[in-house]
């Protein structure tokens, strides 16, 4: 990736210790406690945050988000189709009328005032069409609880929290040098029009996060079009944000504007979330999130039923922020011996993968898939504790009942 991505997390860093002492925040555990209502049953009382159905034999339903099911991607091909994408809302997907909608971008690091861009404005540019995955930083955040004994709040997402789509639309750099940006600009920032996010008695606002120009230039795209379609209301329309490998939270839908600014620009989402904080990060918490962590994936319910004595062709997909996946072992005895998966194709979003397996002992088994990315990191078996639960990044323990 041509961003140097340390360089931004150590300047972040250095910037936001200079001003969290005035900011407030009151990052750490205290943060962590008031995030905890998020997720928990009050978020279920939020019906009707999604507007596409949730078939339950494809969704596990977590209030205002929805994770996909991974033994609904078997036999799939290689996207996941629109109707199955996991939906990460912070309050609700928003109804949009394209005719009156207008993406409007404004601030410091533009030669001359606001430009505005009609939707046809942005059809009759320049499309390109990549694909990529969609990640929360929080998914895998329940194997925290289950797998390391260290409970976290929030949605308590299994493996279900990504998705891979062909995205169409206009490279940003595009919009952002048609709209004048100069040569000073640092960051910009895409703001939702989905309603305010609250915090308990807090209004944080719009959902928005500041993207360090470099990385808006460089592979950022203003997606109009998901796998060949028009982009559904919850994943965004009129337009969103992909922004690679980077965090889901990067991946801002429904935009409306986009500041673009001479100096650093914040919100919570770069600074109270989407950081980690706990004992072994830095003492007022990581750099903001960038890249996501490699994963690896069965597609097979969790306690999948598997008849003993027969052949199983297991299948599933690996996929990583630093890269691409460059091979995945699986162990079905928990983890004691480990062989090679067999890869399907040499796709960067995602790796699919089988492993045929064929149980002798009936009982309570636990399979293991780790994938080695592209610099050859293999995934740990275990990653340092953070209080929200993001990047949960450590070989994740499938339990299996063979019968
Ligand atoms: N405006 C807006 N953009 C948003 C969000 C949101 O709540 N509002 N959620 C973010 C998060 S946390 C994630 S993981 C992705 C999820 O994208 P999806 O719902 O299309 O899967 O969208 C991101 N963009
Ligand atoms: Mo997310």
């Amino acid at each position: 990736m041509a961003i140097d991505e340390a360089s931004y997390d150590e300047r972040r860093l250095a910037q936001w210790l200079s001003r969290r002492g005035f900011l407030h925040l009151g990052a750490g555990l205290g943060a962590a406690a008031a995030f905890s209502g998020l997720g928990g049953p009050s978020a279920s009382a939020q019906a009707g945050s999604i507007v596409k159905p949730l078939p339950p034999g494809l969704f596990i339903d977590h209030g205002t988000n929805a994770e996909m099911r991974w033994e609904a991607m078997r036999g799939m091909g290689f996207t996941v189709p629109n109707d199955r994408f996991f939906v990460r809302n912070h309050t609700k997907t928003p109804t949009i009328d394209v005719r009156t909608w207008r993406l409007r971008l404004f601030g410091s690091g533009l030669h001359g005032g606001p430009v505005s861009f009609s939707y046809e404005d942005l059809l009759g540019m320049p499309a390109e069409t990549v694909t990529e995955f969609v990640e929360c930083a929080g998914n895998g955040r329940s194997l925290y609880t289950t797998q390391q004994g260290t409970p976290v709040p929030g949605t308590p997402w299994l493996l279900g929290g990504i998705g891979v789509a062909r995205w169409r639309g206009v490279r940003l750099s595009t919009v952002l040098e048609r709209a004048g940006m100069t040569s000073a600009a640092v960051d910009v920032m895409a703001s939702g029009l989905d309603p305010d996010f609250l915090e308990g008695q807090v209004n944080h606002g719009r959902v928005r996060r500041p993207l360090p120009v470099d990385k808006a230039l460089c592979d950022t795209l203003l997606a109009y079009e998901m796998n060949g379609e028009t982009l559904p209301p919850d994943h965004g329309f009129p337009v969103r944000l992909i922004v690679p490998s980077w965090t889901g939270i990067s991946n801002i839908k429904w935009v409306g504007s986009i500041e673009v600014s001479a100096t650093p620009l914040f919100s919570p989402w770069n600074t109270r979330f989407y950081r980690l904080f706990g004992p072994t990060h830095p003492p007022g918490g990581s750099a903001p999130l960038t890249t996501q962590v490699s994963k690896c994936a069965f597609e097979l319910p969790w306690n999948a039923q598997l008849t003993a004595g027969h052949r199983h062709v297991l299948t599933g997909r690996a996929w990583s922020g630093k890269g691409s996946v460059r091979s995945v072992r699986v162990s079905t005895d928990g983890g004691s011996t480990w062989r090679q998966a067999r890869p399907l194709g040499r796709d960067r979003a995602w790796l699919q993968w089988t492993y045929t397996w064929c149980p002798e002992r009936p009982g309570l088994h636990t399979l293991m898939a780790a994938a080695t990315d592209n610099t050859g990191v293999t995934q740990p078996l275990q990653v340092p504790f953070n209080e929200f639960g993001y990047l949960f990044g450590a070989v994740a323990r499938h339990p299996v009942a063979v019968t």
